[in-house]
């Protein structure tokens, strides 16, 4: 990092299963290296459960407690606003974050039940901006025989369909209306292949970032 820069906010989203949660975490310990004296890269996970607001989408989730499409949407949003004033302080002391999924997840699974793509936008507008979004692509077939697929609130082969689909219209307008990067990675392939492609898009930011942090959509 030079004197002037600062760290890069890197966000991965993709499909149920798509490994982002596994790939986040060796991309951390990437970014880590061996010297654990100083913190070079942070991770965090959306939602995050640990809050209140957290525990609430936990409990909808796993289908303990139920709220209007709006509600949960607004709640989802509220989660990232929660941890803004964190990312912008461990970029500013120039850590990189990784963000395990982010505001183009609250987009997709809200938009697919029918709300207005601008209405879910709208809540995430001024949230930091990633430098870098990696989109893991996976058919929602080879995701279902992961691990773990199916306990929770939208793990069906026909939600996720549909969620792809306005992940599709997200990544293609990102790709035009200059909001940072925007990299497909084919999830599909083997773990360690995987964090090989995804290393060599990650690399350039790894040693901090000279141009100041943008706000989402605005
Ligand atoms: N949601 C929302 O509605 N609105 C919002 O604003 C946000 C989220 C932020 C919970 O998310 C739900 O919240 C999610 C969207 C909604 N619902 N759905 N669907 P979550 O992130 O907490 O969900 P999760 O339980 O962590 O699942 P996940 O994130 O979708 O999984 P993943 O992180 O992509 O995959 P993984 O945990 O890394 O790997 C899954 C398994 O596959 C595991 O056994 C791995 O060892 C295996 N794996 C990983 N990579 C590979 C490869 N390359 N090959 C073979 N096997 C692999
Ligand atoms: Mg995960």
């Amino acid at each position: 990092m030079t004197a002037t820069s600062r760290g890069a906010f890197i966000v991965i989203e993709g499909l149920d299963r798509s490994g982002k949660s596994t790939q986040a975490a060796i991309l951390q310990s990437r970014l880590q290296g061996p010297e654990q004296s100083t913190t070079k890269a942070v991770l965090i996970k959306f939602p995050d459960r640990t809050t209140t607001i957290g525990k609430m989408i936990d409990a909808y989730l796993r289908s303990q407690s139920e709220f209007d499409d709006h509600a949960i949407h607004l709640l989802f949003s509220a989660n990232r606003w929660e941890l803004a004033s964190t990312i912008y302080a461990h970029l500013a002391a120039g850590t990189t974050v990784i963000a395990d999924r982010y505001a183009f997840s609250g987009i997709a699974f809200s938009a697919r039940k029918g709300l207005s793509y601008d209405w879910c936008r709208a809540p995430d507008i001024g949230l930091p901006a990633p430098d870098l979004t990696l989109f893991l692509n996976v058919e929602p077939g080879v995701a279902r025989t992961r691990g773990g697929y199916g306990e929770e609130r939208y793990e069906t082969e026909d939600v996720q369909r549909s969620v792809r689909v306005v992940f599709e219209r997200i990544g293609e307008e990102m790709k035009t209306d200059g909001q940072g990067q925007w990299v497909e990675i084919d999830a599909s392939r083997e773990k360690d292949l995987v964090a090989r492609n995804i290393w060599r898009v990650v690399e350039p930011l790894s040693r901090g970032v000279a141009s100041s942090l943008r706000k989402l959509w605005e």
